[in-house]
C-alpha cells in the first residue's frame, strides 16, 4: 500500500569544498537519483569510454585528498549537483537540455593533464587530474564552467569561434560565478575569479579574473574591431567584464570592504543591477534571443531584449544595461 522510495544522501569528503553530501543510489553508486540519474564514473587515466562507475561500500566517498581515487568523483558530482540546482532554482530549467535528464561527469582523464572540457558527442564533462595528478580540474567553477557549455550548446548554440566562440565563453564563466556564489559553500566562497581553487598557473593565481580581465596578461577588458581574432577564452574577457559590471557596478567594494574601481573604456561609472538581475538578463538573452552566429553587437541586442520582458524598456535598470555596454566599447 505504501511505497517507500528512499532517496539516498551519500556523504562526500571532497578536495575543494570540504564535506558534502551527494546523491548516491543504493548499495552504492555515484547516481544522483534526484537529478535525472547524473552519473560520475572513474576512467582511470584512460582516454575513452567511460571506464568504471564510482561504487563503494559504505557511502561515504573520497578523503578529501588527491590520493584516494573517490576524491575527484566527489568533486565533480557535488559541482555536477550544484549546477542542476543552480539552473533548476534560479532558473526554472531541470537538466541541460531541460528535460529533466541527467548528463554525467568522467573523472581522472589521462595523467596530468591540465585541463577540462564538455563534449557534445558524449553529452558528458571530463576532467584531468591537473599537475602531478594532484590537481584535479574539478572545483565548483570548473564543473559550472563545463557543465555551461552543454547549457549553451542545447539553447543559443554559440559557434566555437570568433565573437561568438567569446560569448560561448563568457557564458560558461559567467554561470560558473553564478554557480559559485549561490552554492554559499564555506570552503569555495562565490568570486568574480574563474579557477581560484585549483592553482593552474603554480603561484595561486586563477586562471580569469572577471572585473578585470587583462590581469590575466590575455583577456580583452573592451571590445575592439578584432577582438573576435583572438582565443576564445580572451575575448570572453569583454563579455566577462560586462557581467561583472552589471551585477556590481564600476565602484564596488570587494569581499574585504576595500573600494575597488573596475575600469571602464569611456572612464564614466556604471551602477550595477545586482548580480541576480544579471543572471536572469544573461540567462534570458542565452536562451531565447541569441543563436550560433550572435556577436558581441547582437549580444547587447540580446541582453536588452531580455532586459525589455524582465524589467521594462527605458527603465533604469533597462538603460544600465545599454550604458554597461558602452563601458566595454559595445555601442549601438
Ligand atoms: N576547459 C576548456 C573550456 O571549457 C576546454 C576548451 O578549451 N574547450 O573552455
Ligand atoms: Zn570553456
Amino acid at each position: 500500500l505504501f511505497q517507500y522510495q528512499e532517496i539516498e544522501q551519500g556523504t562526500g569528503n571532497s578536495q575543494y569544498s570540504g564535506k558534502v553530501t551527494i546523491g548516491t543510489a543504493p548499495s552504492y553508486t555515484m547516481t544522483d537519483t534526484t537529478r535525472g540519474n547524473h552519473k560520475t564514473y572513474n576512467l582511470n587515466h584512460g582516454s575513452s569510454g567511460t571506464g568504471t562507475l564510482f561504487t563503494d561500500a559504505d557511502d561515504v566517498w573520497g578523503d578529501g585528498t588527491p590520493q584516494n581515487v573517490q576524491t575527484a568523483g566527489v568533486d565533480a558530482a557535488y559541482g555536477a549537483q550544484l549546477t542542476w540546482d543552480y539552473y533548476k532554482n534560479v532558473h526554472g530549467r531541470s537538466g541541460i537540455k531541460g528535460d529533466g535528464v541527467g548528463a554525467y561527469s568522467r573523472v581522472h582523464y589521462g595523467n596530468n593533464y591540465v585541463n577540462a572540457f564538455w563534449d557534445d558527442s558524449c553529452f558528458c564533462m571530463t576532467y584531468g587530474d591537473g599537475s602531478g595528478n594532484a590537481a584535479p580540474l574539478t572545483s565548483i567553477d570548473v564543473a559550472a564552467h563545463e557543465m555551461t557549455h552543454g547549457v549553451t550548446s542545447a539553447t543559443a548554440d554559440l559557434t566555437y569561434s570568433g565573437e561568438s566562440g567569446g560569448l560561448n565563453e563568457a557564458t560558461s564563466d559567467i554561470f560558473a560565478a553564478a554557480v559559485e556564489f549561490n552554492a554559499d559553500n564555506a570552503q569555495d566562497p562565490g568570486d568574480y575569479m574563474v579557477g581560484e581553487k585549483i592553482d593552474i598557473n603554480g603561484d595561486g593565481t586563477p586562471l580569469r579574473y572577471m572585473d578585470k580581465p587583462s590581469k590575466d596578461g590575455a583577456s580583452k577588458d573592451y571590445w575592439y574591431s578584432g577582438v573576435g581574432n583572438v582565443d576564445v577564452h580572451y575575448s570572453s574577457g569583454v563579455a566577462n567584464h560586462f557581467f561583472y559590471l552589471l551585477s556590481e557596478g564600476s565602484g564596488a567594494k570587494d569581499v574585504n570592504g576595500v573600494h575597488y574601481d573596475s575600469p571602464t573604456s569611456d572612464g564614466l561609472p556604471v551602477p550595477g543591477i545586482g548580480r541576480a538581475n544579471a543572471e536572469k538578463v544573461w540567462f534570458k538573452a542565452l536562451t531565447q534571443y541569441m543563436t550560433s552566429n550572435t556577436n558581441y553587437a547582437a549580444a547587447r541586442t540580446a541582453t536588452l531584449s531580455a532586459a525589455a520582458d524582465l524589467f521594462g524598456k527605458d527603465t533604469p535598470t533597462y538603460n544600465t544595461v545599454a550604458n554597461t555596454w558602452a563601458a566595454v566599447n559595445v555601442g549601438s
